[in-house]
């Protein structure tokens, strides 16, 4: 019966890395991955290698828990945010590769008086930047996700900011998807190679070390998340960035029980159903900077104590998984897409607990960075100088996540 399964192409190439290259691209995550392919396909950009430690997609990509939505209260984030949204429409087409988008609806809950104020704010300005948001009644929440109990303990819904339009993907497929695309444009992956040092002349970067050797490059995109700050420092320079695990676990499978996507962040937990039935839930990140890409006891008991008050039917659930990963954490809680002190080399990253729902749009406004050599309107606000000027991006309530 698996006669037919045999001889499949691989989806991408395996290639040994050339000298150099026009780009090379630090990073086959979701963002370095989409950088690469919108640098192909954006600006004809393909003599390009993206050179992965590990196996591409197997950090925060293949580690989170698939929420999108665009639903920020700064004008530059939700331009981005939303830009990334919309090109979540179509990717599955685009790529030829399902990606299971499932635009399924998402809430944010208000429990306080003070979220009310803080989310009310946002569908205001979301109003005004063309985001589809609105804000909805505990009842509609309640009609909307029956499992839901609206009246307390500790604290009751007071109603919640929805997303209509907002939901999930799958997480690896993405990464598979720019990945293939990538490949057939003639880039090189270069997957198990770390990069290990960055070679500079007169401010240019003129390549990277690696543990396949050194490559040479005309352009260089460090996109590497929660290991910015490590690659940063080979480059030579320092970033506003501090690295924390982020945890998130499932349930065992269950029969459908949930068709939203819902944020709880006063008592602090997000939950929705994966296709495969389980439970997807996640909290907060821990409490001091740390590289450890693993979950912990304590975390499961403060989540799950927490989402047992707004769901009570999961304190009958078994649990499967856990696990953790590096998230990037700025100071405003913004990423960073910017030029670097040294001439040709750029970065992304900064992209903290939230930056799954960003990839397209984060990937195109770096291609579009790392051809030109400027920021155009999608990054110009993201420089990494605003945190020494004040220019912050405050995002603090709409990055959803305890930090
Ligand atoms: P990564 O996918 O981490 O890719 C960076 C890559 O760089 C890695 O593969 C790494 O191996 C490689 N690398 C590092 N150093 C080197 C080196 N020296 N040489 C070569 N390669 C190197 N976001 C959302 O929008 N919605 C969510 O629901 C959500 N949930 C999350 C839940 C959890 C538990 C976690 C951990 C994160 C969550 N996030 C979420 C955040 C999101 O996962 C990240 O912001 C996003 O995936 C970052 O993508 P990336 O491509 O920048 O990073
Ligand atoms: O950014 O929406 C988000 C998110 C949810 C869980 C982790 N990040």
């Amino acid at each position: 019966a698996m006669n037919h399964h045999q001889g499949w192409e691989r989806a991408w190439k395996s290639p040994v890395p050339k000298a150099s290259y026009d780009a090379v691209i630090i990073g086959a995550g979701g963002h370095g991955l989409a950088t690469a392919y919108y640098l192909g396909k954006n600006h004809g950009i393909r003599n390009v290698a993206i050179i992965e430690k590990g196996w591409l997609g197997g950090g925060n990509t293949g580690r989170n828990t698939t929420i999108i939505r665009s639903n920020y209260l700064q004008d530059p984030s939700a331009a981005i945010y939303e830009k990334a949204r919309s090109l979540y429409e179509t990717l599955s087409q685009e790529l030829n590769y399902n990606i299971m988008f499932s635009p399924r609806g998402l809430l944010m809950l208000a429990q306080t008086h003070h979220e009310v104020r803080g989310y009310l704010r946002t569908v205001h300005a979301n109003n005004l930047q063309g985001v589809v948001t609105e804000w909805i009644t505990p009842e509609r929440v309640k009609d909307l996700v029956p499992i839901i109990n609206i009246d307390g303990p500790r604290y009751p819904i007071l109603g919640a900011l929805y997303q209509a339009r907002g939901g999930t993907a799958r997480h690896d497929a993405v990464a598979w998807g720019y990945a293939r695309a990538c490949s057939d444009m003639g880039m090189d992956i270069i997957q198990q190679c770390e990069v290990t040092g960055v070679r500079t002349e007169n401010g240019q970067v003129t390549g990277v070390e690696t543990t396949k050797g050194y490559i040479g490059t005309r352009k260089l995109g460090i996109v590497v998340a929660g290991h910015s700050g490590q690659v940063a420092e080979m480059a030579g320079f320092r970033l506003p960035v501090e690295s924390l695990a982020l945890q998130a676990l499932v349930s065992e499978p269950i029969k459908p029980c949930m068709d939203v996507v819902v944020m709880a962040n006063t008592v602090h937990g997000y939950m929705s159903q994966s296709d495969k039935g389980e439970m997807v839930i996640g909290g907060g990140t821990d409490g001091f900077n740390n590289y450890t890409q693993r979950g912990s006891f304590h975390h499961i008991e403060e989540t799950l104590r927490a989402l047992v008050e707004t769901f009570p039917m999961i304190s009958r659930l078994k649990m499967l998984r856990q696990w953790g990963g590096i998230v990037d954490m700025t100071g405003d809680r913004s990423p960073i897409i910017s030029k670097t002190p040294l001439g040709n080399c750029f970065i992304n990253c900064g992209w903290g607990t939230g930056g799954f729902k960003a990839i397209p749009g984060s990937g195109w406004a770096m291609a579009d960075l790392m051809a030109r050599g400027e920021p155009g309107p999608l990054a110009a606000e993201f420089d990494m100088w605003r945190f020494r000027e004040g220019r912050f991006i405050d995002e603090s309530v709409a990055a959803g996540v305890a930090h």
